[in-house]
């Protein structure tokens, strides 16, 4: 059986920890039949309640684990999930949920049935269906416009947090990247991508969730800074 590895990375998430990953748990228990998956709850640098709660979870249900390590950053959780838990396909979503859960098996199908390595969610793919504020809307296709410019990758949205890769993929180009925060993702699609792996872009309903139970972990200035450093050292690194 194709074992699945599904990760949660959480940063102070103890307002939606709980009841969004019982949602994917149920989902999966009623999707994910023919496959061998496991959620992991990956939570790195929260000071809140967040990892007491994924500790409670992981006890109750067989099918839940969880980690938690000081050091911050999502790709960091990503790396460090991916690389030390064993599975067929590694997957992630955002905890917010932001990303239909219905699309999720698709991300599974374009790896087990069609031979794609990557399976990305995207938000500017024609058929994307999105509740985004201006802000981040304008930000994020800026974004994706310097990156066609710069790298003229396939896909047109490297930045949702919905995401599944192939075990090659994990073990080939995983520790080739570099980035421990947001530029993680970008930087894993396009060095796949270089290295000639095939990644399908699959366009999702999302809807950005912030209420007033919860805001954003994202601090926009300093990650667009974070950003433009990751852009020009990628350009760089691959140029040699
Ligand atoms: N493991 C981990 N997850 C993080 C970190 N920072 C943010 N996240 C998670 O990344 C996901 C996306 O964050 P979110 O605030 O929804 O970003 P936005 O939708 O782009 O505003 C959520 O699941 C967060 O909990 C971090 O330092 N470590
Ligand atoms: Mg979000």
């Amino acid at each position: 059986m194709i074992k699945i590895l599904i990760v949660l990375p959480t940063y102070n998430e103890e307002k939606v920890v709980e009841e969004n990953t019982l949602k994917v748990f149920e989902f999966c228990q009623k999707n994910l039949k023919d496959f061998d998956w496991q959620i992991l709850i990956a939570d790195n640098g929260s000071i809140d309640k967040t990892f007491k709660i994924a500790e409670r979870l992981s006890k109750k249900y067989q099918k839940i684990s969880f980690f938690h390590i000081p050091e911050k950053g999502r790709g960091y959780a990503l790396k460090k999930a991916w690389s030390e838990y064993q599975a067929d396909i590694y997957s992630y979503m955002d905890i917010d949920l932001s990303s239909d859960l219905n699309s999720f098996p698709l991300l599974i199908k374009a790896i087990t049935e069609n031979n794609y390595d990557l399976a990305i969610g995207s938000r500017l793919k024609k058929g994307a269906k999105k509740r985004r504020s201006f802000l981040r809307e304008i930000m994020s296709r800026v974004y994706n416009l310097l990156l066609k410019i710069l790298f003229n990758p396939s896909f047109e949205d490297a930045q949702c947090g919905f995401k599944a890769i192939s075990k090659r993929v994990a073990k080939e180009i995983l520790p080739k990247v570099k980035n421990n925060h947001w530029f993680f993702d970008t930087e894993l699609l396009i060095l796949a991508e270089k290295a000639g792996f095939k990644i399908k872009e699959i366009p999702i309903e999302w809807i950005e969730k912030r209420t007033v139970k919860r805001k954003s972990t994202v601090k926009i200035f300093s990650t667009i800074w974070e950003d433009i450093k990751g852009i020009i050292e990628l350009k760089f690194r691959l140029k040699k």
